[in-house]
């Protein structure tokens, strides 16, 4: 595919002011009408050209005539007109054959319902139309189909009738009043059920609610339409802004791309984020409905009634909007345990991403496949320079800032630069060097070391970044003695303070109150107000301390992370060749941090979860930029598990007793907090060799009465190879073998077991009647779980992992290019291996790369990796 480049952006030759849509449904046949009002924007003659794929072109009437065939040109992926008015109607009718769609984009089927994925280019795999964002339209819909099968019909907007058709066919007319770029267009037909609700707004306006799954899930949707109320509230009272049409409907589907879809009035959501119930979903899973029905909720603002000019500015809209998420599941739980979530997966997945073949800026300059610009430096680096400007303008200012872009903007495509200088015009700042941000790519490390003068601490910074235009960013640093009593900064009460990082080389002075033989620790980038690496000599000594006393508590939580990091890494370097002869003892600082943090496990157990969670074998993995010892990295992360088990194993006992919730469920932070941290605790218990631990799990596991506890257990048990394990699992696949969805974690589970079985047993549960290649969400829980959660055994050295994922993604790339261009990421890593498993991995790579058939998805992924 061409090279499409922001640089070459120009506004569209013509103009669609209006669209009427009418479907006659049918699963393999079916037509689609559309008829638009076309206008030449600008004085030019050059023709109309409409986007359309995998159409089936049936007629064209220009005003009123029908267009013989000699008048228009047609290519499998433009149909162009050469000579049209000023302004005129255009009724181009197709026919379309959803049962065939296996690509999931477009109009398509799934567990026999009618539903729609349109962004970002898929309005052209229903009708031609000039499909980019800029061009904004009224639409008005008419979905025909018959009314057993499909009784419920739904499209954006507000619904204006459903009648009978005639020979036991309905018409359901809806009008979506405010102008909408093609990819907000949504349609759903098919035998659904609904929970419903409504929602008074803050002007007093009276919204029905709706939330559509198929009949045997409605017992599931209470926790989603509690989530959407709260999002509703949240978003008035946050950023004063209201929802604005008289229904909003949520429909869940079982096979979806993504997580999600912000249709206009009418969202669409993979059922994982959807259904629950206590004894079907876990914590984690509320806590993700939670958090992506707030996430498409928010886009009625951010991101429809403001859009986006082109599909560069895609992180105006997602960055903003994970931006507006994060606060609001802050705001609904702990703030600090979701800002300590967050940041580990930016560190995880978006700091991979940007040091790899995929980086790319957060603003991308060029792409071939847009759909592969999906990503963590799009949506969560988004969200942190969003964070940034938040915290360099403080909220109210920033708030004046947002006002000024929905207000000036609404009913507009715009772009990134459109809201810098809102927040701009709101602070007076000139945030023109902030823009930095969204044009380079990479993460930005600082150096940083530091001084004393009498009565002073001086604070040097660096800015390591390739290039020489260094980036501004609010840095939050404070100062603790070796005691970790905080230090007043300049003689005034002040304890934190905000820099603000513009120079390559800067430096600030304190004059502090303490004694030159008194150790002056730094608690750097506190709460992670800049997205960058830091680079400070830390020993052990300084961060137990900061573990135990710092006041910010995600700079505790990052102290603990450094303190695993220095021992972990310290350790896999020696034992890189094999293990050591005798265990290396385990350090007495990290043992007492350790210590120290669990018996705090009855004021905040979610946060003691965290701080005792160790770093995942991924990001060790990440701290090496070449020959990556994958096996010294799995041995040394479980045994220093295994040595903090046996020092502490009665402290854990007791932690774990200590946070046995109230007996039944709720989904509430405290509750959520005790059932992890004994998911925890469990773990390192279950290292020990010991029956009375196992028998726990066990336990655990027989008397929950819900998913949370049940799965936990068996993630415990997971670890070792035991017949109480398989026999636990027995009794879920029996339990839960008819519900797909569940059924995932079971697959997740096995797939990233590190018996030495693993590729074996994922191969034989393909063919599982659970699973099916075609469903995105099996396919990420069986073979994305196994390549992205078994770095042992899909890093085996004989190369198999590779070779079978290879397979598996050529074989999905000729129904799912998008799926398989996902999946093809884990291939990322190979020039960071050592050179045999790089020469494997590469090979993989230039078999699925030189196909005639790869997909234009697929082969950016792999033309990019290979490099
Ligand atoms: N905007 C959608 C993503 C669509 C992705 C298409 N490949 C979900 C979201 O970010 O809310
Ligand atoms: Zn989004």
């Amino acid at each position: 595919a061409r090279e499409i480049r922001l640089a070459d952006y120009q506004a569209p030759d013509y103009l669609i002011d209006t669209i009427d849509l009418t479907f006659n449904l049918d699963p393999i046949a079916t037509r689609v009408s559309a008829t638009m009002h076309v206008r030449r924007n600008g004085s030019h003659s050059r023709p109309l050209i409409l986007n359309g794929e995998s159409l089936k072109l049936i007629s064209i009437d220009y005003d009123g005539e029908k267009l013989s065939e000699h008048k228009f040109a047609l290519t499998d992926r433009l149909l162009t007109l050469p000579d049209v008015r000023e302004d005129f109607v255009l009724t181009i009718v197709t026919e379309i054959n959803p049962a065939a769609n296996t690509a999931l984009e477009g109009l398509y089927q799934s567990a026999g319902n009618f539903c729609t994925q349109c962004e970002p280019e898929g309005f052209r795999r229903i009708t031609y139309f000039v499909d980019r964002p800029d061009i904004l339209a009224r639409y008005s819909v008419a979905i025909i189909a018959d009314e057993l099968d499909y009784p419920v019909l739904l499209a954006n907007g507000n619904p204006v009738s459903l009648e009978s058709a005639g020979e036991g066919r309905q018409i359901a007319r809806w009008v979506d009043p405010h102008p909408k770029p093609s990819y907000l267009f949504a349609l759903v037909a098919g035998k659904l059920t609904a929970l419903k609700d409504t929602f008074i707004t803050q002007s007093g306006r009276k919204i029905d609610l709706a939330i559509y799954v198929e009949p045997h899930n409605a017992d599931r949707c209470a926790h989603a339409m509690d989530s959407l109320k709260k999002s509703m509230r949240w978003d008035e009272e946050t950023y004063g802004r209201e929802y604005d049409l008289d229904v909003f409907n949520i429909v869940a589907v079982d096979d979806f791309n993504m997580g999600a879809m912000e249709n206009k009035g009418l969202n669409i959501f993979n059922s994982r984020y959807i259904l629950a119930k206590p004894d079907t979903a876990t914590d984690a899973d509320y806590a993700g409905i939670e958090s992506v029905v707030a996430h498409e909720y928010f886009h009625n603002w951010s991101g429809n009634r403001v859009t986006c000019r082109d599909w560069f500015q895609l992180s105006l809209k997602e960055g903003f909007t994970v931006f507006r998420d994060q606060e609001f599941s802050a705001d609904m739980g702990s703030r600090a345990v979701n800002r300590i979530q967050d940041v580990n997966m930016l560190r995880q997945i978006q700091f991979a991403e940007d040091a790899g073949p995929q980086a790319h800026p957060v603003q991308p300059k060029s792409y071939r496949e847009i759909n592969n610009f999906y990503t963590s430096t799009v949506y969560n680096k988004g969200a942190e320079v969003v964070r940034m400007q938040r915290n360099l303008l403080g909220w109210e200012t920033f708030r004046r800032g947002t006002d000024l872009y929905f207000d000036r903007f609404d009913g507009q495509a715009v772009t990134i630069e459109d809201f810098l200088q809102c927040m701009s015009e709101a602070s007076g700042k000139d945030l023109s060097q902030f823009r930095r941000w969204y044009d380079v790519a990479g993460t930005p490390k600082l150096r940083v070391s530091d001084a004393r003068l009498p009565g002073q601490y001086i604070l040097k910074i660096q800015q390591e970044i390739s290039g020489s235009e260094p980036y501004m960013m609010p840095l939050d640093v404070a100062l603790f003695t070796a005691e970790g009593d905080p230090i007043a900064l300049d003689g005034t009460g002040v304890l934190v303070q905000t820099l603000t990082v513009c120079e390559m080389h800067q430096s600030w002075s304190f004059s502090v109150d303490v004694p030159p033989n008194i150790r002056i620790i730094p608690s750097l980038n506190r709460g992670f107000t800049a997205p960058v690496e830091i680079h400070y000599p830390y020993d052990q000594e300084a961060l137990a301390i900061l573990s135990h006393a710092d006041s910010d508590p995600f700079n505790r939580w990052d102290a603990m992370q450094k303190l695993w990091l220095l021992t972990l890494l310290e350790r896999i370097k020696s034992g890189q060749n094999g293990p050591s002869e005798s265990e290396p003892p385990l350090p007495e600082g990290l043992s007492h941090a350790f210590g120290q943090i669990l018996l705090e496990s009855d004021q905040d157990p979610m946060f003691v979860a965290e701080c005792i969670s160790l770093p995942s074998e991924k990001y060790l993995a990440d701290q090496f930029d070449e020959n990556i010892p994958f096996e010294a990295i799995h041995r040394e992360r479980n045994l220093l598990r295994r040595q903090l088990a046996e020092v502490w194993e009665s402290t854990l006992l007791l932690v774990y007793e200590k946070n046995q919730p109230a007996d039944h469920y709720r989904y509430e932070p405290r509750a959520v907090g005790q059932r992890q941290v004994r998911r925890l605790v469990l773990s390192y218990l279950t290292t020990l060799d010991r029956p009375a631990w196992l028998q726990l799990a066990v336990t655990q596991f027989d008397r929950a009465d819900n998913m949370t506890e049940s799965f936990n257990a068996l993630f415990a048990l997971s670890v070792r190879p035991t017949d109480v394990f398989e026999r636990l699992m027995a009794r879920f696949e029996e339990r839960w073998r008819h519900d797909p969805l569940i059924m995932d974690k079971w697959f997740a589970l096995q797939a990233q077991r590190t018996d030495g079985d693993a590729l074996e047993r994922v191969r034989q549960l393909m063919g599982h009647p659970a699973f099916s290649l075609k469903n995105p969400n099996r396919v990420h829980a069986l073979i994305g779980s196994y390549a992205r959660g078994n770095l042992m055994d899909f890093h085996a050295p004989d190369g198999h992992g590779y070779q079978w994922l290879a397979d598996r993604i050529i074989e999905i790339d000729g129904f799912n290019p998008q799926l398989a261009a996902r999946l093809a990421t884990a291939f990322n890593i190979w020039k960071r291996l050592d050179p045999a498993r790089a020469i494997l991995m590469k090979e993989a790579l230039v078999r699925m790369n030189e196909r005639p058939a790869c997909s234009p998805d697929l082969s950016e992924i792999t033309g990019k990796s290979l490099g």
